[in-house]
Parts: structure tokens; sequence; C-alpha cells
């Protein structure tokens, strides 16, 4: 008689894997609460992408210049194009993309806290390539080695593409930080508007993080938050001072024991204000995001009609 094997060994050799470094594949078999655990990080990640089109491509009909616009043009694409590399990359978890749609425009899925932040002027486009996409890089070069073979793949591609955002972001800070004092004000003014909003796209502190150790087991997260945003400052206070920027925040400093920078404290209500709803654009990015999903209903139609008639 053949021996069955129970769930708990399948997860010990589940384990086993993952701790050798074997990548994950969509047909290998995984625990339960992997699959879903990574469902909701990378559709929450792709919701990022597609949110995060609206606050710059706010700013398309009015950059400043016909190739200021086609390069913002072009990175409002990449960010289209990294929202369904991650909807692919997560179906292959067996979800399908209206469901996850579904779970954003019904505010059960969250999309990253940084979209909920208004861009006022022209630097605000200047400091989103520079401190959100670097941001991102930070996070986004750790995912590249994470455990799941598709989200993997995916990551390492979106970040080749995000240093192109992140040195557009900070050659438009560079070459306002050298115009008039006007423009330099412009620039420092958004600095201080994304410093901390740019530092909470890390997530909650680790203390307070619920997710972090499961995930860190399963090496899907291979630092955690903390770690990464301690990374981000480290290599970006040094980019600040190089064109002029203050950081706003009293605390910093170079620490030479830890050789790292010591920092302030994020304001955590904040935070969970914004992941909550009720940060100052979150209503106006739903309501603009189910729109345009409205809008495009005639086209997936029309789609799926062409599809019914010539593929089968
Ligand atoms: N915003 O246990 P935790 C881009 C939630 S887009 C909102 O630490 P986890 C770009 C968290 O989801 C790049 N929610 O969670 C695009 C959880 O709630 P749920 C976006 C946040 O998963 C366009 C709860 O708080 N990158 O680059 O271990 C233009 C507890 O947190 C946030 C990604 O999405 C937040 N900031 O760690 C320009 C990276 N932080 O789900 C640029 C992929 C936490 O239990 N995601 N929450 O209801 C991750 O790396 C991780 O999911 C996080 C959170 C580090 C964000």
């Amino acid at each position: 008689m053949e021996a069955t094997i129970t769930e708990a060994q399948l997860e010990k050799e589940f384990q086993q894997k993952i701790d050798s470094g074997i990548v994950i594949e969509p047909k290998d078999w995984m625990p339960e609460r992997y699959r879903k655990q990574l469902i909701r990080m990378m559709s929450q990640h792709a919701h990022s992408e597609v949110v995060g089109m609206l606050p710059e491509g706010n700013w398309i009909t009015r950059a400043p210049s016909l190739d200021r616009k086609a390069i913002l043009l072009a990175k409002v694409q990449d960010e289209a194009g990294h929202g369904l590399y991650i909807y692919s990359a997560t179906e292959t978890l067996g979800i399908d993309r209206a469901e996850m749609m579904e779970q954003l425009h019904t505010g059960k899925a969250k999309y990253s806290s940084i979209f909920n932040y208004p861009t006022q002027n022209w630097a605000d486009i200047g400091a989103i390539g520079w401190l959100v996409d670097g941001a991102a890089i930070i996070n986004q070069t750790a995912l590249a080695k994470c455990s799941y073979g598709p989200y993997s793949r995916a990551m390492i591609r979106i970040c080749k593409e995000e240093n192109f955002h992140n040195k557009q972001g900070y050659q438009i800070l560079a070459y306002l930080m050298r115009g008039t004092k006007e423009q330099q004000e412009m620039a420092q003014d958004a600095m201080n508007r994304w410093w901390w909003p740019s530092l909470m796209m890390f997530g909650p502190s680790d203390a307070n993080s619920p997710n972090s150790a499961e995930l860190m087991r399963w090496k899907v997260k291979l630092h955690s938050n903390d770690d990464l945003r301690q990374r981000f400052i480290d290599r970006t206070v040094p980019q600040a001072e190089a064109i002029g920027l203050t950081i706003p925040d009293d605390k910093l400093r170079w620490n030479p024991d830890t050789r790292h920078y010591d920092w302030g404290e994020i304001n955590w209500d904040e935070f969970y204000a914004v992941i909550s709803g009720n940060g100052p654009c979150n209503h106006e990015r739903m309501s603009a995001r189910v729109g345009a999903h409205e809008k495009g209903r005639w086209v997936r139609e029309a789609a799926a009609a062409y599809a019914q008639k010539h593929l089968n």
C-alpha cells in the first residue's frame, strides 16, 4: 500500500526547499498560506504600480518642455507595464485579474500609501522619481531574489526600468537646484513634503509588522521593513547633499559607530490613517481608478467577443 504524504510532511519539504534556496514555481506544491500571502502582497504591488500612474499622469500635460513630457510619458507607461507583469505573475497563483480589480475597487486590497499624496508642482515629479522610485528599487532589488519564481523574474526587469525613473527624477531636482532661488525653493518644498511619506513606503516598524516573520521564513521578504528603510536613508542622504537639498529631519546625523544615519520618528498616526483610506487623496485616487475601469468596459467586452469568435 502506498504511504500517504501528510500535509505536515509536505510543509517540511517545502521549507527545506526554501532554506536551500530552491525557487518555487507555479505548479510546485505550496502551503495554502504561502499562496494567499503572495496573492495579497503581489496584487497590492500591482495595484500600486497602476494607481501610481495617477499622481504623475497629472503632470503629463503640464511638463515644462517637450523632452520632459516625452520622458514622463514613457515613465508612466512603464508603470502600466509593471502593473501588467505583476498581475500576470499573480495570476499564476490561481486568482484572475477581474477578482484582483474587484478587491482594489472595493477597498479590500491596499495599494502603496505614497500614492495618496498630491502632486502640487513640477518639482514633485522630480521627488517621485528620485525618492519614490528610489525607495521602490531598494525594496524590489530584494524581491528580485525572493522565493517565488514569477515574482522574482518580474522584479528583475522592473528594477532596470525603475533605475531610469530614479535618475530622471534626480536630474529634475538637480536642474532646479541649479536654477533660480524660486526653483530651488520649489525643489526643497517637494523634498519636505515627500521625504517622510517615502519612508512610510517600507511599511510599519518591524515590531508592528504582522506579516514579516512568516514572509521572511518563506524568503518572500529577505530583509525587514526597518532594514530596507535604513538602507534607503543611507543611500539617499548623500545624494540630497550633493545637490544642496536639506532632509527635513532635525535628528538626522551620521553615526560613525553603527556606520548608518540616525534619524527621527515617522508619524505613524499619519501612516495608519493613509492606509486605512483617510489620506489626502485616497477618495480621488479610487474614484479615478474605478472611473477608468468603467470607461474601459467596452474594450474588455469587445476583446472577449473577438476572442470567442476568432480564437476558439
Ligand atoms: N502602503 O505586515 P506588514 C512604485 C500594509 S510602486 C500601504 O509590514 P508586509 C511606483 C500591509 O499591506 C511599488 N499599505 O506587511 C509606481 C499590511 O496590510 P494587509 C510598490 C501598507 O506585506 C508608480 C499592513 O500594512 N511596492 O514603485 O509584510 C510610480 C501590515 O504591514 C504599506 C510594493 O508594493 C504601505 N506603504 O510588508 C512610481 C512592494 N506598508 O495587506 C513608483 C511590495 C504596509 O495585511 N510589497 N502596508 O491588509 C512589500 O514589499 C510589502 O508588502 C510591504 C509591506 C513592505 C509594503
